[in-house]
């Protein structure tokens, strides 16, 4: 795994592991892990496709290029994109009622009862992160890949969602190898409209900062298990929280049928489990809501390690450590 982050010279802290301070510093936090790219891996839907290949460059470049305090940009989308969006949007919705818990059913239908989220075209960037600015204080950042997990925990501390601009390739609309567009849209951002899940998320966030490399894989685990690929269960039935079961048709279906082993949430097993990140997984973990999940995170923060308290300011976008001696 790559380690955060240049070091700014100006910065000296503990442990020699650099910190982001201020939201702007996250402009450090977007180092991009190399794995499923379209260039790399034959396995990827785009492996070979010089225009795909080209188009996502020029999209990362805008991410690359991106500081904080910008807009988020206005991109012109091809209409090979919108399609490949109608396509993705339409499946899922069929399955959303029978699939997916009832926060994300409640928040989804909000954005589209507002006009944000239409089947006919890929939303604007700019209007989803005033609306999650509205409900949760959560905003969005353009990046041009799958990050470094300390790089994308950091920004989850501050409530700043690092999301990709390009699309999943459109020979595969209902499948993705990494992060895309669609699943940062359909999958994420209705979640992190949720309170507890933005709360979540940004503990999370928290306790990542400053974290050993040992620390940051267990607390990558636990946002992959509840945040990626978690299930709840709504009156009896399993439900997806997951935004990457929401955002693929396939697993989504799998992840809630009797194929796969279900386990109830416990963040202390949960962030120790193996995981699958190039096949469905052979283990879901369930919460009992995302209120419950929630209260055992704050209990196993109290047992984590560390050097020191991260707190955040919200007012003026700061993190600061307090020294527990
Ligand atoms: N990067 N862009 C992006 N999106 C993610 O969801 C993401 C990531 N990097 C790491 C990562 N998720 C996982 O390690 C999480 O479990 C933290
Ligand atoms: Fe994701």
């Amino acid at each position: 795994e790559i380690k955060s982050t240049e070091k700014a010279d100006n910065v000296i802290t503990a442990e020699e592991i650099w910190i982001p301070k201020h939201v702007s510093d996250l402009d450090k936090c977007g180092h991009v892990v190399v794995k499923y790219e379209p260039t790399e891996d034959p396995k990827h839907p785009g492996f070979g496709d010089k225009d795909y290949i080209s188009r996502r460059a020029e999209l990362n470049a805008i991410a690359r290029d991106w500081k904080f305090g910008d807009s988020m940009p206005d991109i012109q989308y091809l209409p090979e994109e919108h399609e490949t969006w109608r396509i993705a949007y339409s499946k899922l919705k069929e399955l959303r009622p029978s699939h997916t818990c009832a926060e994300y059913c409640k928040n989804i239908k909000q954005m589209e009862d507002i006009g944000l989220i239409t089947a006919d075209k890929i939303p604007s960037l700019q209007a989803i992160d005033k609306y999650l600015r509205a409900k949760t204080g959560f905003q969005l950042r353009p990046c041009g890949g799958l990050l470094s997990a300390r790089d994308f925990l950091a920004s989850l501390a501050f409530r700043v969602f690092q999301t990709t601009l390009y699309l999943r390739h459109h020979s595969k609309p209902n499948h993705c190898p990494e992060p895309d567009l669609i699943h940062e849209i359909l999958g994420h951002t209705p979640m992190f409209a949720d309170p507890v899940v933005a709360e979540f998320s940004q503990e999370v966030g928290l306790l990542s900062i400053g974290a050993s490399d040992e620390q940051i894989e267990r607390l990558a685990t636990l946002y992959w298990f509840i945040i990626e690929f978690g299930l709840c269960e709504e009156n009896g039935k399993l439900k997806a929280i997951g935004a990457g079961l929401i955002s693929a048709f396939g697993e989504l279906q799998h992840a809630i049928s009797d194929t796969p082993e279900h386990a109830p949430f416990d963040p202390y097993k949960t962030a120790i489990q193996k995981y699958e990140d190039s096949d469905y997984q052979p283990l879901y973990f369930v919460a009992k809501s995302m209120s419950d999940a929630m209260e055992k995170l704050r209990k196993y923060a109290l047992d984590f390690d560390r050097s020191a308290i991260n707190v955040y300011n919200p007012f003026s976008q700061t993190i600061s450590q307090l020294s527990h001696e």
